[in-house]
């Protein structure tokens, strides 16, 4: 029989051997073993093999982060499904939106949420509700327990569909990115690989697990190595610090580390048992990684991916044998392309540029994603005659093979590690009473690296304040999404052709939130 490409088999496969020790520590004392996460995901995959869904149904979750999620992540892969977590912060039109487009058979959410998420899973045709709090409370668990702790990862071919991740477009709605087991399964083994994970390693679990970085990259890395996670349900910069005294490896967005730099804390005795930082999901500015030299010794280590493609580049952790054994970690670059990546600089005729000169960022590779959730055109936009996935960023590669990225040719703003799509506020304000157009544009914010500033042009007449435009944004939108300034201006500045020009509006807003 051929073998099987579930990526929760190559999990269980890595799984120690002593199945009594420690695979998870939660804040709050509870310790979960191996045989417990072997256990838990029995019996959710046994519960959800009970509902007799069709192959490949997808399981939207929306709950606030626990040690169960994780599990019931992993129960999905099990059972064979596909899992599509989605952020907390999303509301009801944002949900509806999703339900709509994924229809899931299942979807889980908070007890707190019940009410009105089950009327948009109802209308979506969801056949299955259940729900989930941070303290193993819900009717998942209700249910889970009644099912039994012997299951058989189901046998799917190794590209099947595993997870569904929403990422916003520069126009229109989110776009569901497809990963199959295969895409998740290449990127864990080469990353566990390149960093070099040790057998005495213990991650320390600080970020949401709704996108690639928490989701993948620490968990996947943790697991595929057999090493305990201490995990924060809610990233503390203060208890973090603590953590590292017993764990050795640190993932985090730039916010996460300018909010630990802030504490007296952090200093070289702090983490003298740590033996990685690394950061991504946004750009680490040069200085904050040389704060964090100063005040560790350790450098950080940063690296660039995407939803579509998980992981591309990293800096290296040991000597890279590729690029002359080079091991700096080269703060302000990504690093070089992981293996098994191929990473082209491009010109506008998808020209690939010699070295040092600046264009888009193309890519691929076994990590590359299957293409967009229902969207074949969209798909077929982002990818290239020869295969290569066009990632929408700007940059350069050195001719010693380290990757910086410059800009983005997408219009997005990071913001604390999140995607904001400008078009879809600026679409959402349009349709506010009073209002004739607007602009979003992303500016300088020392704890977010990036935050959305709205310039709005009203009706003659009409009397709309910039507060009540933010206010209307919170009620409908998640709240990392609500711009932190809005202004109301005659007109929108342009060009000769009529082009608005947003670098007249960012120039006009990038010191407000610098001191
Ligand atoms: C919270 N707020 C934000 C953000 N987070 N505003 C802008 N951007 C944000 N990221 C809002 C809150 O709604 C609140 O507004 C106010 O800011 C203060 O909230 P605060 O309590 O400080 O926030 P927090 O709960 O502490 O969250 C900050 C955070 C969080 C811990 C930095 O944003 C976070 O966990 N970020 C990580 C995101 C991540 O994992 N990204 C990976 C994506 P109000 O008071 O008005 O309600 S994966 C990816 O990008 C790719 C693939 C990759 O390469 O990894
Ligand atoms: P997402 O849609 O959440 O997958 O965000 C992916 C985007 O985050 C990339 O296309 C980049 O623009 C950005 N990104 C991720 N890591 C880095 C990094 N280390 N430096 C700069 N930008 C990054």
């Amino acid at each position: 029989m051929a073998t099987n490409g579930n990526f929760f088999a190559v999990l269980q496969k890595a799984f120690p051997k002593k199945k009594q020790a420690p695979a998870v520590w939660a804040e709050g004392g509870l310790t979960y073993s191996w045989q417990d996460l072997e256990d838990a995901t029995a019996m959710l995959a046994n519960l959800i093999d009970s509902l007799n869904l069709p192959a490949g149904s997808r399981i939207a979750v929306q709950v606030d982060k626990s040690v169960e999620t994780l599990m019931l992540y992993l129960a999905t892969l099990r059972a064979g499904h596909v899992f599509l977590p989605l952020n907390t912060a999303y509301q009801s039109s944002e949900i509806d939106y999703f339900l709509g487009n994924a229809s899931p058979a299942v979807v889980v959410c908070s007890p707190s949420n019940f009410g009105w998420v089950s009327k948009i899973a109802f209308k979506n045709k969801v056949s299955h509700v259940f729900t989930l709090d941070d303290n193993r409370q819900g009717t998942l668990l209700d249910r889970a327990a009644l099912c039994s702790r012997s299951h058989t990862p189901a046998v799917v071919a190794a590209d099947a569909l595993a997870v569904i991740i929403y990422t916003s477009g520069t126009t229109g709605r989110s776009k569901g990115a497809m990963l199959s087991h295969q895409n998740i399964a290449s990127n864990a083994e080469t990353l566990k690989d390149y960093w070099n994970w040790q057998a005495d390693d213990v991650l320390i679990h600080a970020l949401p697990i709704f996108h690639v970085h928490g989701l993948f990259v620490a968990i996947h890395g943790a697991l595929l190595n057999g090493s305990p996670m201490i995990w924060m349900n809610k990233f503390d910069p203060k208890r973090s610090i603590e953590h590292m005294a017993k764990g050795t490896v640190f993932m985090g967005v730039p916010t996460l580390y300018t909010r630990m730099l802030a504490e007296s804390a952090l200093n070289k005795a702090a983490t003298a048992n740590m033996r990685l930082f690394i950061s991504g999901s946004a750009p680490m500015l040069a200085e904050t990684h040389a704060a964090w030299k100063d005040a560790t010794g350790h450098a950080i280590l940063e690296r660039y991916g995407m939803s579509e493609t998980a992981m591309l580049t990293s800096n290296p952790c040991t000597p890279d044998a590729r690029f002359n054994g080079l091991s700096e970690r080269r703060g302000g670059t990504v690093g070089f392309p992981l293996p098994g990546v191929l990473l082209r600089v491009v010109d506008d005729a998808n020209k690939p540029l010699p070295a040092g000169e600046i264009g888009g960022i193309q890519v691929k590779g076994p990590n590359v994603f299957m293409g967009y959730w229902q969207m074949p055109e969209k798909t077929a936009e982002e990818f290239t005659s020869d295969g290569f996935f066009k990632t929408g960023d700007v940059g350069q590669q050195a001719a010693d093979g380290y990757v910086t990225i410059v800009g983005r040719s997408k219009d997005l703003i990071i913001s604390g590690g999140y995607n904001v799509y400008p078009a879809e506020i600026e679409s959402f304000i349009n349709n506010l009473d009073g209002v004739v157009e607007s602009a979003v544009v992303g500016v300088p914010h020392p704890d977010f690296g990036e935050v959305g500033v709205a310039a709005v042009v009203l009706k003659p007449g009409s009397v709309v304040s910039p507060d009540s435009v933010l206010q209307a944004i919170k009620t409908q939108m998640a709240n990392f999404k609500v711009p932190k300034y809005c202004e109301v201006l005659d007109a929108l500045p342009r060009n000769i052709m009529g082009k608005v020009q947003k670098n007249v509006l960012r120039d006009a807003h990038s010191n407000r939130f610098l001191t």
